[in-house]
């Protein structure tokens, strides 16, 4: 989790990964102007569309603080999306793909539920697949 110092922009970095089943996630706030969230698509998080796979139970970091962190390990592969609970609609959201080795294709969810400002800040699954970790260009 990061921004500029002024907190004009935030956002995760990187906002997509790939990993494989059993590995473990570590979001590390070292944005000094805001405390930020790692927040699953569920509907127990603000009701919110569910966007990671059938029988995760999602997860909810709660407000980091500067230098704080949070971990999950996730053990089903799919996709996981999750977001920023006050900076959502500024795009602060971020894909994680869970995959065996090899495994090149996922079906996405569908987009309708959510506004485009959120939809543009997700990186594509093909990208993640090809590319790993995903950086935005610019802060
Ligand atoms: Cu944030």
């Amino acid at each position: 989790m990061t921004g500029r110092p002024d907190g004009s922009k935030v956002w995760f970095d990187p906002y997509g990964v790939l990993i494989h089943p059993g590995q473990t996630v570590r979001w590390i706030n070292r944005d000094k102007a805001n405390s930020h969230t790692a927040t699953a698509y569920a509907a127990v998080n603000d009701d919110h569309p569910r966007r990671i796979p059938k029988g995760v139970a999602p997860f909810n970091s709660d407000y980091l603080l500067t230098g704080e962190s949070f971990e999950v390990t996730l053990n089903l592969p799919g996709i996981y999306d999750y977001f920023c609970i006050p900076h959502e609609l500024a795009g602060m959201v971020g894909r994680i793909i869970v995959a065996e080795p090899g495994v090149t294709k996922f079906k996405d969810y569908p987009d309708g539920d959510l506004e485009k400002v959120v939809l543009d800040g997700f990186p594509t699954v093909a990208d993640i697949l090809a590319y790993g970790p995903l950086h935005h260009k610019e802060g």
